[in-house]
């Protein structure tokens, strides 16, 4: 039977900085939770930063979305961060070839590198993108995921994508702290480095989809099953009546698996 690293002994694996610093609050507050705050504001989603903040080891954001986004909004997220002992990954899903990448990771309207302790890129066009955000980030102590699979219904990212995704991880270890994945225990070819996170979108209490191709499994089947290591929840939190008693839920759920897989 192959032993399962805990989380601590990973962090002391890990090559980058955040990444380990990641494993370490995980440990700390007992959770392998992200919380999604795909919420309509940005004073929103610093409300509900708040109300939740004390359950999670992450929170991930979409700031595109806010029409209420202003220059302060870092800062005022990363005092909520600090408050409540939690990382802050703005979910940009970078995309393009290295040099525009630099570009859009630091500059426009939201200074992304300002504020975000980890962000995500594509690798569709190649590893080039890598060394542009580890450009940028690397210096400031940052960290990346790459997008190895996808949650929704009927996506791309698969076979040799997927297995391209962990060799690009594998050259950048030192900014790359892991992977977006839905299975990664399905994966073929040598076992996954453990320095590597593996963060899982498309989870709620209930296995199902939100008719646009979203697919839901649930903590426990993403944690103890599927070979993934943190959470990530957003509907399943902001729809409940109570988003910080849901929030617990989820935590002691995707805790608990963790333990279970560790025995
Ligand atoms: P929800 O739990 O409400 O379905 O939200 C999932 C979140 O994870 C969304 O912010 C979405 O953009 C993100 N996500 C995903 O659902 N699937 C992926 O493969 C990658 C993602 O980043």
């Amino acid at each position: 039977v192959k032993k399962v690293l805990s989380y601590l002994e990973r962090a002391k694996l890990s090559k980058n900085p955040m990444g380990k610093r990641l494993f370490e609050i995980m440990v700390e507050k007992e959770s392998n939770l992200c919380f999604s705050a795909d919420v309509g504001t940005a004073a929103e989603l610093l409300e509900i930063a708040d109300k939740v903040g004390r359950e999670i080891c992450l929170l991930k954001t979409h700031v595109d979305i806010f029409p209420d986004f202003t220059p302060d909004f870092g800062s005022k997220l990363r005092a909520i961060a600090e408050k409540h002992n939690f990382l802050i990954f703005e979910d940009r899903k970078f995309a393009d070839i290295g040099k525009t990448v630099t570009m859009q990771y630091e500059g426009g309207i939201f200074h992304i590198l300002d504020w975000a302790d980890i962000v995500n890129a594509h690798i569709i066009s190649g590893p080039g993108i890598v060394d542009g955000l580890k450009l940028k980030g690397l210096p400031r102590g940052k960290g990346l995921l790459l997008l190895a699979e996808m949650s929704s219904a009927g996506n791309l990212a698969k076979g040799d994508y997927t297995s391209a995704a962990v060799k690009i991880a594998e050259d950048h270890s030192d900014f790359v702290i892991g992977f977006i994945s839905v299975n990664p225990a399905s994966w073929s070819g040598a076992p996954i480095n453990p320095c590597f996170i593996q963060a899982t979108p498309g989870v709620q209490m209930e296995v199902g989809d939100d008719g646009f191709g979203q697919q839901y499994n649930t903590p426990y089947s993403v944690i103890h099953d599927r070979g993934s290591d943190i959470i990530i929840v957003g509907r399943g939190i902001i729809k409940a009546e109570n988003p910080a008693a849901a929030a617990r839920e989820y935590r002691l759920q995707g805790w608990n698996a963790y333990l279970d897989k560790c025995k």
